[in-house]
């Protein structure tokens, strides 16, 4: 599944990985895995002569580092999503009836999922995927994830750095036979922040206290950085912005899919882990059984 993906390790103007070995700001599991320097060696060894080859062969496709043989040396991240839950109708009137529901993505990898934003546009950042080592510093890989300005309103405080497509919600018919049939309905929400909103999985390299404690407001930065830790979940809660599928002239029964990272933007430890179902009796009556 990530063989469509290539890292595109980040190369500089003077054909430099950018390979950092600083200090990692977040809790590792340095202190469970044992001495690792002779495998990050061998992990920077082949950065480095991956960034070396002829550019014929730097088009080629690059295994996901989360799924290569050098994974094991990343504190790599994985991301799940909830299954769609507090659900309720607002009927907005003719052709309008929104099944509203919270969305809850889960941080569930060895480290935490990070992006770097650099504005490339009046509103818009590009991105790099930042992913700690074990035993101290990090890789940086060019990602594929853009960032957006996005006003979602006064109520809920404004305008966000937020993650494009980061998440997407579906609605797909259920067959008689009980397998999900086709897409039939889709939310227009495809922004999001990363941030440490609830520690959802709490554990021993789980930061006790928020390290990513909310989305930038600022449209005038040029670089912010978001994330969300191990064992913290970034919760969106049903009233909120654009958080429905438009549910109106339709009846039976249906599944309210989630999908997290649903363009594959971003790299991790778990690639096919990443949609959420949760069926739904439509009319809704508050009925999550069929
Ligand atoms: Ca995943
Ligand atoms: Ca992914």
């Amino acid at each position: 599944m990530s063989s469509r993906k290539t890292p595109r390790i980040r190369i500089t103007g003077s054909h430099r990985v950018v390979l950092r070995f600083g200090r990692p700001t977040i809790a590792t599991l340095q202190d469970i895995l044992g001495p690792v320097r002779a495998r990050i060696s061998v992990l920077a060894t082949a950065l480095l002569v991956a960034a070396a080859l002829p550019a014929a062969s730097q088009a080629a496709p690059v295994e996901n580092p989360c799924e290569g043989k050098e994974a094991k040396q990343l504190l790599c991240p994985n991301l799940r999503i909830g299954p769609a839950s507090e659900l309720y109708v607002e009927d907005n009137g003719p052709g309008r009836v929104l099944l509203r529901a919270t969305s809850d993505v889960r941080s569930r990898g060895r480290g935490p999922m990070e992006l770097v934003g650099k504005r490339n546009g009046w509103r818009t950042m590009r991105t790099n995927q930042r992913i700690y080592r074990v035993g101290g510093g990090q890789i940086t890989v060019s990602s594929d994830a853009t960032l957006r300005f996005t006003d979602v309103g006064a109520y809920w405080g404004g305008a966000y750095w937020k993650v494009h497509q980061l998440a997407q919600f579906n609605l797909r018919a259920v067959e008689p036979d009980g397998s999900l049939g086709a897409v039939v309905r889709t939310s227009p929400k495809l922004n999001y922040c990363l941030r440490d909103l609830e520690r959802t999985q709490p554990s021993a390299v789980s930061p006790a206290s928020r390290h990513y404690p909310g989305c930038n407001q600022n449209p005038y930065r040029s670089r912010v950085t978001l994330g969300t830790s191990v064992g913290w979940s970034d919760i969106y809660p049903a009233p909120y912005q654009q958080q429905w599928i438009n549910v109106a002239g339709l009846s039976g029964c249906f599944s309210f899919e989630m999908t997290v990272d649903p363009k594959e933007n971003l790299f991790e430890s778990n690639e096919r882990d990443n949609t959420s179902q949760r069926l739904v009796s439509l009319p809704f009556t508050g009925i999550t059984t069929c």
